[in-house]
């Protein structure tokens, strides 16, 4: 049966833009999808980038101007890539025009920002879904599920780390491609907004939504050349972050962030530990979910490295044999797939922005906190 056309507007080029654009082409090649995303158009400012961009992933054409690009009538779904304090405005407007969105994270600069681009797609009543898609690594969809079925009992302890050491120097510019995330006019906030948001999304979808936050971050290059106007100018964002957690189920919590821990390009842990078990996951190490029950027969107990790559494991039915594993850019497949079904059955696509925006509050009050010194509750 010929497939429905999604057509899709990517705006944006960078990192995300082409792990997007790469879930979008190979979806269809391997789920039973109703939708077919189509790559109507792609938009940045720099008009060589992106034409340079489309004609490598297959853009049937190009603009230069995000609204133009809202105003098509040929697109369905806005697809947003571009910095943070871009969002906002681009969601809106893509709201008002009735497009779809799938929104890059974090999902907006600040909590009251979020709170707009919420009430803007759910009075529009259009599809949205922010790409936090280490929820999609199959191990990390497989901890959800075993933790939904009880087999960990009451959880007491999380322990999530977001590790990388790609700032260190004090010679890298705040600005430009890639590198905005050094510049907190653009980027909202640090390592809090970057990193700890991806270990709050998946630390709120394992185990519930938290309480209260005490958090302490530091800067520690404190000025950076900035590429819009060549000079020295304050650094604004935090590079590294630490906070403690209460969440609403009684857990306590640690969290821990950084981009100056050298050694680590993209060390993403987290533990959960429960009354009867406990579970592992390291994205160095996507593929395997660490499992230990106490119940077991005390002598065969211990630690059991789950290879999550069967057909009973989620998501592994549609690649390859037994045995064989996927990788990072999978989760961004499984993300547009579950998107393009939902939109299908009129159902929402978790994290749809009301979901992000709790990261966000969260976020909000990790930064408070460290500011203040003192616990922050979480607004709900
Ligand atoms: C930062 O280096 C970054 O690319 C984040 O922006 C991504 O969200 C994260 O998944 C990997 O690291």
């Amino acid at each position: 049966m010929a497939k429905k056309k999604l057509n899709v507007a990517m705006i944006g080029y960078g990192f995300m833009g082409r792990a997007h654009s790469n879930a979008y082409c190979k979806v269809n090649h391997f789920f039973d999808l109703e939708y077919q995303p189509v790559l109507k158009v792609a938009c940045a400012r720099n008009a060589e980038q992106i034409k340079t961009f489309a004609d490598n992933w297959g853009y049937e054409s190009t603009e230069t101007d995000w609204r133009k690009v809202i105003e098509r009538k040929d697109v369905d779904a806005i697809d947003i890539c571009t910095p943070n304090n871009l969002h906002k405005d681009i969601a809106i407007a893509a709201a008002e025009a009735g497009k779809m969105i799938l929104c890059e994270k974090p999902l907006a600069m600040n909590g009251p920002e979020g709170e707009e681009m919420c009430k803007a797609v759910e009075k529009a009543g259009v599809a949205n879904t922010v790409w936090y898609n280490y929820r999609r690594v199959p191990a990390v969809t497989l901890a959800k599920q075993l933790i939904d079925e009880g087999r960990l009992g009451k959880i007491f302890h999380y322990r999530a780390v977001f590790l990388q050491d790609w700032t260190i120097s004090a010679e890298l510019p705040q600005g430009g491609q890639g590198l905005w995330r050094l510049d907190a006019a653009a980027a909202g906030s640090g390592v809090t907004g970057d990193l700890l948001a991806h270990c709050i999304d998946t630390a709120i979808w394992l185990n519930g939504s938290m309480k209260d936050v005490s958090a302490m971050t530091e800067t520690f290059i404190k000025e950076r050349v900035h590429t819009a106007t060549g000079q020295k100018q304050a650094v604004g964002i935090d590079d590294a972050c630490a906070f403690l957690a209460r969440f609403k189920n009684g857990s306590l919590a640690t969290f821990e962030s950084t981009r100056y821990a050298r050694g680590h390009k993209a060390l993403y842990t987290f533990e959960i530990n429960g009354e009867h078990a406990s579970i592992q996951w390291d994205l160095h190490d996507l593929h395997r979910l660490n499992y230990f029950d106490h119940r077991d027969d005390s002598i065969v107990r211990g630690w059991r490295s789950v290879h999550v790559t069967d057909g009973d494991m989620p998501y592994m039915d549609k690649w390859w044999v037994p045995g064989l594993q996927i990788g990072y850019e999978h989760s961004f497949v499984h993300q547009v797939a579950d998107f393009l079904d939902n939109v299908a059955k009129g159902k929402p696509t978790a994290p749809t922005f009301r979901d992000a925006l709790e990261t966000q509050h969260i976020c909000d009050a990790v930064l408070k906190s460290a500011k203040t010194g003192s616990w922050e509750q979480v607004p709900s």
